[in-house]
């Protein structure tokens, strides 16, 4: 793929968005369709185009594969714009099929112009927003519990590692499009095992012991991977709703492995669990008011859940109210939630490097929300540039500013960096101290490591493939001296396909880099490694098993939060 033609360009950001969708399992239909029972059924909402029942039924799957992470299933929008009827028919027909064919400057993908809508589809869809959003049914715990496996009992599990493996540097790696992970060996580079999992699987997090791996589908499925036996094995399942992102477990003295939750997208809520079988104890539903107008939301979803060291406690990141909750596990019979006002939309974020405070992008409000677990409050606001999207971000001490945490953005080239030391360098805290630039927006995440003096910035959603297939790094003691670029989907030596360079991750050590070289599914991707002292191209992991490879998650890092 010519790297610099305005094709692949607008190729590579369709085919991303379309990547990143997600696929959800049939939904029933909404209670406002009035299909009538005679051939051919009819589905009609007041103003809106009519549509047969087939043509709704492929609409709604198509809105969910595609326009639901951003729009919001009942279309209030998030990160999209609201799509509800009152809006959409009053911009009409031709310049919804418009918008929808060609994209918008805002971040709207160019689904006709880049194939990955038919023309008809994109008639379709521009009829179908136009109608009552179809709601899809609500997941309690009676459904939960349908879908709840333990595999393998806790008594018929080993009581100590039985295989071989460097567990504090095995990678789990996602194979987004695959419903897979990877259990790479972080030493010799080889895939220790395939593991089925649930649909577009997002992410994988750790047990406190780092004994169980917990991977959660965007299907909502999570699924409990023991790394004691021969070799790793599955030993629970369950669906705790029908569209999630977040996965965690208990952390705080005494509670290790004792509890897992997960957060849902739809129904919005989560779902405390047994550590030990992901037998579900407790859900909690998420809906509410906003913190800015006091309005009642009917969505809003669940996004990062991290847990706190300083109490018994996981915090969840409520995206559309824009509340941080504090969910206090010690008697999941009578919970206690302390709800932090900070701003919309939560999104993602990662700890301080003394795992004190929660650093939290609110993306709509280009906000680093500052949560202290300790004395349980909201320790700031913190102004930051557009669309800030950390990942869990990355925190080094500067040599001015002293400690700090950084967020890039996606949507402008800067790279936030934040004061966190209020002891030592209190006239930094919690503020934007400074900011620096790097190759442009687009930018999910940024990483390094205690042991490096290297940060490195993706930037997998630039509309130049130039810089989507590359990374820009800088050297903290340098942080003047600008970036340097590393083209990694050239190491990768791939020939074809719409490449995006996502997501560093360090080794245990410290001293390797971790890219996803991630192209479609009928493609070839790869994994670079990097030498962090050098710069230099270390390894390439290729293999046909690695389909669509996105986050990858070191065991040691993860569980000890380092980043
Ligand atoms: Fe993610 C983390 C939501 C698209 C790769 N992503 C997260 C988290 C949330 C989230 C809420 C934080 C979880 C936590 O810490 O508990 N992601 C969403 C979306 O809503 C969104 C924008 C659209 C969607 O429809 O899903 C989305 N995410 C993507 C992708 O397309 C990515 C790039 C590829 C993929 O595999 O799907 C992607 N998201 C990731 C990764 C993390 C993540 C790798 C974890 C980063 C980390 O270092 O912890």
């Amino acid at each position: 793929m010519p790297i610099s033609s305005r094709k692949s360009f607008a190729l590579s950001l369709a085919g991303l968005f379309s990547a990143m969708a997600l696929t959800l399992p049939h939904v029933a239909s909404a209670a406002t369709e009035t299909a009538t029972a005679t051939a051919p059924a009819m589905v009609s909402s007041p103003g809106a185009p009519d549509l047969s029942q087939a043509d709704f039924d492929t609409a709604k799957q198509i809105y969910f594969q595609r326009c639901a992470g951003c729009h919001g299933v009942l279309r209030k929008g998030a990160t999209g714009k609201p799509l509800t009827p009152d809006i959409t028919q009053s911009r009409g027909q031709a310049y919804l099929e418009a918008l929808i064919t060609y994209g918008s400057p805002a971040g709207m993908p160019n689904w006709g112009t880049s194939n990955a809508l038919t023309r008809e589809q994109v008639t379709l869809m521009a009829k179908f927003i136009q109608h009552t959003p179809p709601q899809p049914p609500e997941w309690g715990m009676a459904e939960t519990l349908k879908t709840w496996k333990v595999l393998v009992k806790p008594e018929d599990r080993p009581t100590h590692q039985l295989n071989k493996l460097n567990l504090q540097n095995l990678f789990s790696v996602t194979l987004r499009d695959d419903g897979k992970i990877a259990l790479i060996d972080g030493d010799s580079k080889q895939i220790v095992k395939l593991i089925e999992t649930g649909y577009a699987v997002h992410i994988s997090r750790i047990s406190a012991s780092g004994r169980y791996l917990l991977v959660i589908g965007r299907d909502a499925r999570i699924d409990m991977i023991d790394l004691w036996p021969l070799e790793p094995t599955k030993v629970a399942e369950i669906k705790v709703g029908i569209e999630a992102r977040s996965v965690e477990t208990s952390k705080f003295k005494g509670y290790e492995d004792k509890y897992t939750i997960a957060g849902s997208y739809w129904p919005p809520q989560f779902t405390i669990m047994d550590g030990e079988t992901l037998e579900p104890k407790q859900i909690v539903s998420t809906r509410g008011m906003t913190v800015d107008k006091q309005e009642y939301h009917p969505e809003p979803r669940v996004a990062a859940i991290i847990a706190s060291h300083e109490w018994p406690e996981f915090i969840v990141n409520v995206k559309e109210t824009g509340k941080v909750l504090l969910v206090n596990y010690q008697d999941i019979k009578n919970l206690t939630i302390t709800s932090i006002d900070a701003a919309p939309f939560l999104h993602d974020g990662g700890w301080d490097s003394t795992h004190r405070y929660f650093m939290t992008a609110a993306n709509n409000s280009n906000k680093v929300a500052v949560i202290d677990s300790k004395e349980r409050k909201l320790t700031a606001l913190v102004e930051v540039g557009k669309t800030p999207h950390p990942g869990r971000g990355a925190n080094f001490v500067h040599p001015q500013y002293g400690p700090v945490w950084a967020t890039s953005h996606l949507g402008d080239a800067g790279i936030s960096m934040i004061g966190t030391d209020p002891l030592k360098h209190p006239q930094y805290a919690w503020k934007q101290v400074g900011s620096l630039k790097g190759q442009g927006g687009g930018s999910l995440f940024i990483k390094t490591h205690p042991n490096s003096r290297h940060l490195y910035v993706d930037t997998p959603l630039n509309p130049d493939a130039k810089i989507s297939q590359s990374v820009a790094v800088f050297d903290i003691d340098k942080l003047d001296a600008g970036y340097s670029v590393l083209p990694i989907a050239e190491y990768a030596g791939i020939k074809q396909g719409a490449l995006r360079v996502v997501q560093p991750e360090y080794n245990r050590a410290g001293d390797e880099v971790w890219f996803s070289v991630w192209s479609g599914q009928a493609d070839e991707s790869a994994l670079v490694v990097i030498d962090d002292k050098t710069l230099k191209l270390k390894a390439v992991i290729k293999d046909k098993r690695l389909i669509t490879p996105t986050g990858k998650f070191n065991v040691y890092n993860t569980q000890y939060d380092i980043y």
